[in-house]
């Protein structure tokens, strides 16, 4: 089906000039595929530097698209990482959007306004596949694992949904197809719940004989419910066959992007891939296992590129790599212990996850949210780098004015249209990116500022500089990329002008 982008419909006259000769022909409406990786740090693929793990596939959307250097998520964890991603919305504007347990309610309400909303209003189908980390239900512990769980997904404009409902390391491990358990086993029964473990039901604390696969780091949790030889964050009882295997969450989540391409090449589509990897547990299919040298960390790594991959050729196949928008990234930066003894640490070598950045995940210096950021579209996007400044926060504008659409006051509101910075054609991207974590960070580029916070300065379960301080921290990231020199008493001028515009944008 060819569908008419015109201008007067919101569709920039410079992004179908962008075309170049095909400027007055029909131009058909883009596929867009976000694809969210889970805790890539900047330093992680070879087109960032990455030296020692090789990342080919990614590479191949670096060379062939637009690289960003200075793009970030909203915060340095998933849960509120994503909420922005999708809503348009900080956040940080609400106190409920930390890390969600894998019974929490659904962390954006159905009558918010989505990125997928934006797409099914522009008739495109719509999915979603892989991490989801938002929560589904209604409240907390109220869902019933064994029906139909509502709300979720399809009240956010999905057409489609096959999710983890969590993380890889929190109950229920399971994949939800459609809002109910995929391959649902009458037989086992689910219960889940994030206070009171099911008697007779094995803990890791108890059973370290049983954690066949993986084992918790000292004192860094985990050791609650074993599914798979591996004990996890959360109680859960049954699930039986529906139970899924932590070395074929990788395939899986491929084979139902691959699935979904297939199925809706004809017409346009918006495809949200959130992949398991890097996150912990990691614990990647043999063929990837023992070959980054690096533990399973790299070889996630390894086995995140080879998802890509398959994303790609499935495009290539079906003929729509061409007018296909992908938007790699990371949903925040990276951690290298971040709870199981996966030799990690011991394996990184000069590997440098984070790359010349601070921090990481968790904290409020750069690594935590500046992430890897690859737009590819070879119909529009001319191969390069980017440094302008962009954050997730704006791809809900971006979008709206992608496919012409406008939602609303309400809706993205904190978003804008930065879809030239996406494409290339402008180089300065956004005035400055606000980051959630510890505390609020807001950076223009050039300078960057931490509001002051009582929380520790170092975390030491992950290895990871915070970045919170009760004084006042202003950095020069042009003169000091890594945030060693806090100047903020040698330019109060500029801290006062960077928390004038923090306390605007709380104010809105
Ligand atoms: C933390 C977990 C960590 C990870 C994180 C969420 C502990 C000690 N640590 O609480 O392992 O699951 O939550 O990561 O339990 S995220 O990338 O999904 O936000
Ligand atoms: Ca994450």
């Amino acid at each position: 089906m060819k569908t008419k982008l015109l201008v007067g419909l919101g569709v920039s006259t410079s992004l179908l000039s962008a075309c170049g000769s095909k400027q007055q022909e029909e131009v058909k409406q883009p596929n867009v595929i976000f694809i969210v990786a889970d805790d890539l740090g900047y330093g992680d693929l070879s087109c960032y530097g990455a030296k020692r793990v090789q990342t080919p596939n990614v590479d191949r959307l670096s060379a062939e698209g637009l690289r960003f250097t200075d793009a970030h998520a909203v915060a340095s964890t998933s849960t509120p990482s994503r909420y922005s991603l999708f809503t348009g919305h900080y956040s940080w504007r609400r106190n409920d959007t930390g890390i969600a347990t894998g019974d929490a309610g659904m962390v954006i309400r159905p009558e918010q306004t989505t990125v997928a909303d934006i797409f099914k209003a522009a008739g495109y189908t719509t999915g979603a596949i892989g991490k989801w980390h938002l929560g589904l239900g209604d409240k907390a512990g109220t869902q019933d694992w064994n029906g139909f769980v509502s709300p979720g997904p399809q009240d956010l404009g999905f057409d489609y949904s096959y999710l983890m409902a969590a993380t890889g390391d929190r109950v229920p491990c399971v994949w939800m197809e459609n809002q109910r358990v995929a391959n649902y086993d009458p037989e086992a029964p689910i219960q889940v719940s994030y206070k009171t473990p099911f008697p007779g039901e094995p803990l890791g604390k108890d059973h370290p004989e049983m954690l066949t696969k993986l084992k918790p780091s000292p004192n860094h949790g985990h050791d609650m419910a074993i599914v798979n030889g591996i004990s996890r964050i959360g109680y859960m009882k049954g699930g039986g066959k529906a139970l899924w295997e932590d070395e074929n969450i990788a395939d899986t989540i491929a084979a139902k992007a691959v699935q979904f391409i297939e199925r809706q090449k004809e017409k346009p589509f918006f495809l949200y891939v959130g992949t398991n990897d890097i996150h912990v547990p990691r614990y990647p299919h043999e063929r990837f296992r023992d070959k980054s040298g690096m533990g399973y960390r790299g070889d996630a790594i390894l086995q995140f590129d080879w998802t890509v991959g398959m994303i790609v050729e499935a495009l290539e196949k079906a003929g729509i790599l061409d007018n296909t928008l992908i938007v790699l990234t990371s949903d925040n930066g990276p951690v290298v212990d971040d709870g199981y003894a996966d030799k990690a640490v011991e394996l990184l070598g000069d590997h440098r996850p984070w790359g010349e950045f601070r921090g990481g995940k968790y904290s409020n210096f750069e690594a935590g949210t500046r992430v890897p950021f690859i737009v590819h579209w070879p119909a529009v996007v001319k191969p390069g780098i980017s440094d302008a400044l962009f954050s997730h926060i704006d791809m809900f504008g971006s979008m709206e004015k992608l496919t012409g659409q406008d939602m609303g006051e309400a809706a993205g509101m904190d978003s804008q249209n930065y879809l030239a910075t996406l494409t290339g054609e402008d180089k300065m991207g956004r005035d400055y990116v606000i980051e959630a974590s510890g505390s609020l960070s807001i950076s223009d580029g050039e300078w960057k500022y931490i509001t002051p916070n009582k929380g520790p300065a170092y975390n030491k379960l992950t290895n990871t500089e915070l970045g919170n301080s009760e004084d006042e921290q202003l950095y020069n990231l042009h003169e000091d990329v890594g945030e060693k020199q806090n100047v903020a008493k040698k330019y109060p001028d500029k801290v006062k002008e960077m928390k004038q515009i923090l306390e605007q944008e709380k104010q809105k």
